[in-house]
């Protein structure tokens, strides 16, 4: 099943907004396969951000993503990164579609409250990075007598 990483950034945890993130995933019906509240490392931020290094706004992005705790998930789902990416909305939340996550709860690029893969290569090697494969579960919904 497809997979893709997704990260909630420390100016969303910083605004209590991993529960509407979350939930918002849910209601679409994917499936949640690990998540976790953690610090990013200097070493693990400039490794994530890599193909961004020659960017003007590099050190920006490291010192903000280091500067406090962040929500990384691994999502599961048909066509999973595409559509997490298309309710993410526009990377600048101004361009980005109300109804969306940065559209309605983001007003700056540098602080635009969400990461996700945007391709399949990028998320195998983003859940490599943030994730041990046991920390990944599969499981199925059960029909048991108090799920109904
Ligand atoms: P996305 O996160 O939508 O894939 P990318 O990969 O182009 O966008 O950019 C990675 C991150 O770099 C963005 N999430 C954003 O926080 C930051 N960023 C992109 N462009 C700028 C910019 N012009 N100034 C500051 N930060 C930026």
């Amino acid at each position: 099943m497809e997979k893709t990483f997704l990260m909630v950034k420390p100016d969303g945890v910083q605004r209590g907004l991993i529960g509407d993130i979350v939930a918002r995933f849910e209601k679409k019906g994917f499936q949640l396969a690990g998540a976790k509240l953690m610090n990013v490392s200097e070493e693990l931020a400039k490794e994530h951000y890599g193909e961004h290094k020659e960017r003007p706004f590099f050190g920006e992005l490291v010192d903000f993503i280091t500067s406090g705790p962040v929500f990384a998930m691994v999502w599961q789902g048909e066509n999973v990164i595409t559509t997490a990416r298309g309710m993410m909305g526009a990377t600048n939340p101004k361009d980005a579609n109300l109804g969306t996550i940065r559209g309605d709860f983001g007003l700056t690029v540098g602080k635009n409250i969400i990461h996700g893969s945007d391709s399949s290569e990028s998320a195998v090697r983003e859940i490599g990075l943030f994730f041990k494969e046991e920390e990944l579960l599969e499981y199925s919904k059960l029909m048991n007598e108090w799920v109904y």
